[in-house]
C-alpha cells in the first residue's frame, strides 16, 4: 500500500520567513531519494530542501515568492514501494548536524557547494557546525537542506546562485563569476546562464579567459540589463563581420597596454601637390586622396623606427621584425569594419596605391574580400579624415604593435614669421603597444610622420 509523506521545511536556523526562490519539481514527478524540490533564500544564504523519500509529487504546496519557515509544508510525496526504512531515517536528520558541502561531481548526490576551481575559497571552507566533507564523505548523512553561504572575502563578492543554478553551470563548465544575473538583487538564474553559453558558443561573449590567455582577466562582466523596462527596445542581429571584428578589437585591447600619442602636420604643400595630380590621377581612374601619401609616409616611418614594424615574440621575450611593409586600411563597410591590407606599400607609387585603395575598399564594402586580403599587415592605418572629427584614439591591431588614426585636416592660423598665415592642419594619432615601444619613441615616430608630411621630398631621402 502506497504512503503519502509530507515533506515539510526543516530547521533553516534562526529565520522565520525565507523566500522560495525556486521550485525545482511538478505535481506527478517522480523524484529519487535526495532530490532537491524547492530552493529557499535568506539574506545570507540560498538552500534546497531535497525530498526524504523516493517517490511521487503529489502536491505542491508552496510557489516561487513565498516566504516559509521551518514546519512549512512543502510538497506531498507518494513513497515509492522499494523505498527503504533506513533511508527514511537519513531523511530526518535535523539541518545543523546535516549540511555538508561535498563538490566532487561523481560522490553522490550533488549538494550544490562551491566548485572548487570556479568558486571563492570562503565558500569551500565549511562552517564551525559543518563536518568536513573531505575527511568523512561516505558519513555524511543525507536529505538535509543544502546550503550555499553568501559570503564576501578579500577575492571579492561571490556569485550570487542558488545551488541548482550552480550546479547546472558546473554541468556546463561555465564560471559563474563571469555571468550577469537577472534576478532579484542580481542572482543568476538558469537563462542567465543558458544566455551567456549561447553568448559564447555565438562569439558575442568573451569569456575573459579566452582573450587573455595568460592566466585569465578577471574581469567582471557588464551586467545584463532588461531595457524594455525603461521604454520600447528592438534587438538588431549583430553581422558576422561586426562580431567577428568585435571579438579582435577585444582581444587587442585587453592584451595590449596602449598608448595614444596625438601630433599634427601641415599638409598645405601635400595638398597643392594632390590637387595638381588629381586630373592625371583620374586620367588613369584613380582617385588621389591623402591617405595614399599617408601610407608612403607610414612606410618611411616604420623603415626609420623598425621596431613600429614588429610584433611581440609569443613568449613575450623577443621582438619579431618584419623586413616587408604590408598595410592594413581600416574600411567602413555597410556590414562593420574590414581591415584589407596593401602589400609591399614601399614598392608602389601615389597612384598605384590609390587605385590598389580604390579596388580593394570597393570588394570590402561589397562583401568580396578574400582570407587572404586580410593578412599579413605590419601596420594599420585608421582614417576617418573624410568624414570628419578633431582626433581619435585607434585600438592596435595586435600583433601589429602600432597603428595610424587620421582625423580631418583643417586650415588654421599660422604664426610663420611674425605674422599669422593659413596652413591646412592634419590632426593625427598613434596608437602603440607601450610593451615594446615607449613614449619618447612614440612621439618621435609622430614628429618624423609629421615632418614627411609637411615636406614630402624627405620620401626621396
Ligand atoms: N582631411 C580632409 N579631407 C580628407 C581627409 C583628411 N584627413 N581624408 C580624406 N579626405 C577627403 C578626400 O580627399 C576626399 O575628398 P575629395 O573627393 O575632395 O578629394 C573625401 O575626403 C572622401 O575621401 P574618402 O573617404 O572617399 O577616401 P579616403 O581615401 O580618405 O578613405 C577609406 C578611403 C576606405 C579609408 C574610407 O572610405 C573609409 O572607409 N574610412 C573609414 C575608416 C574607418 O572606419 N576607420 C575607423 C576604424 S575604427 O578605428
Amino acid at each position: 500500500m502506497s504512503e503519502i509523506r509530507e515533506v515539510k521545511v526543516p530547521d533553516i536556523g534562526d529565520f522565520d520567513a525565507v523566500d522560495v526562490i525556486e521550485v525545482l519539481v511538478s505535481v506527478g514527478d517522480e523524484v529519487e531519494l535526495d532530490q532537491s524540490l524547492i530552493t529557499l533564500e535568506s539574506d545570507k544564504a540560498s538552500m534546497e530542501v531535497p525530498s526524504p523519500v523516493a517517490g511521487k509529487v503529489v502536491s505542491l504546496d508552496v510557489s516561487v515568492g513565498d516566504q516559509v519557515a521551518e514546519g512549512a509544508l512543502v510538497a506531498k510525496v507518494e513513497v515509492a514501494e522499494e523505498d527503504s526504512p533506513e533511508k527514511d531515517q537519513e531523511a530526518t536528520v535535523p539541518a545543523t548536524e546535516a549540511e555538508t558541502e561535498d563538490d566532487t561531481e561523481d560522490s553522490g548526490p550533488d549538494t550544490g557547494a562551491a566548485d572548487a576551481e570556479s568558486e571563492p575559497a570562503a565558500e569551500e571552507t565549511p562552517t564551525e557546525s559543518e563536518p568536513e566533507p573531505k575527511e568523512s564523505p561516505t558519513a555524511a548523512p543525507r536529505s538535509a537542506p543544502t546550503a550555499e553561504i553568501e559570503t564576501s572575502d578579500a577575492g571579492g563578492v561571490p556569485p550570487h546562485a542558488s545551488p541548482s543554478v550552480r550546479r547546472f553551470a558546473r554541468e556546463l563548465g561555465v564560471d559563474l563569476k563571469q555571468v550577469s544575473g537577472s534576478g532579484r538583487k542580481g542572482r543568476i538564474l538558469k537563462e542567465d546562464v543558458e544566455s551567456f553559453v549561447k553568448g559564447v558558443l555565438s562569439g558575442a561573449t568573451s569569456t575573459g579567459a579566452a582573450a587573455v590567455p595568460s592566466g585569465g582577466s578577471g574581469i567582471p562582466p557588464v551586467p545584463a540589463v532588461d531595457f524594455s523596462k525603461f521604454g520600447p527596445i528592438e534587438e538588431i542581429e549583430l553581422s558576422r563581420i561586426r562580431r567577428a571584428s568585435g571579438r579582435n578589437i577585444s582581444r587587442s585591447w585587453l592584451n595590449v597596454p596602449h598608448v595614444t600619442q596625438f601630433d599634427e602636420a601641415d599638409i598645405t604643400e601635400m595638398e597643392e601637390f594632390r590637387k595638381q595630380q588629381k586630373d592625371t590621377a583620374s586620367r588613369r581612374g584613380v582617385k588621389l586622396t591623402p591617405l595614399a601619401f599617408l601610407m608612403k609616409a607610414a612606410v618611411a616611418g616604420l623603415k626609420e623606427f623598425p621596431d613600429f614594424n614588429s610584433s611581440l615574440h609569443p613568449s613575450g621575450e623577443k621582438l619579431i621584425r618584419k623586413g616587408y611593409f604590408h598595410l592594413g586600411i581600416a574600411v567602413d563597410t555597410p556590414k562593420g569594419l574590414v581591415v584589407p591590407v596593401i602589400r609591399d606599400v614601399d614598392q608602389k607609387g601615389l597612384f598605384d596605391l590609390a587605385g590598389e585603395l580604390g579596388e580593394v575598399s570597393e570588394r570590402a564594402r561589397e562583401g568580396k574580400l578574400t582570407p587572404t586580403d586580410i593578412q599579413g599587415a605590419c601596420f594599420s592605418i585608421s582614417s576617418l579624415g573624410g568624414i570628419g572629427g578633431t582626433n581619435f584614439t585607434p585600438i592596435v591591431n595586435a600583433p601589429e604593435v602600432a597603428i595610424l588614426g587620421v582625423a580631418r585636416a583643417k586650415w588654421q592660423p599660422v604664426f610663420e614669421d611674425g605674422a599669422f598665415v593659413p596652413r591646412l592642419i592634419l590632426p593625427f594619432s598613434v596608437s602603440y603597444d607601450h610593451r615594446v615601444i615607449d613614449g619618447a619613441a612614440g612621439v618621435r615616430f609622430t614628429g618624423y610622420l609629421a615632418q614627411v608630411l609637411g615636406d614630402l621630398r624627405r620620401l626621396l631621402l
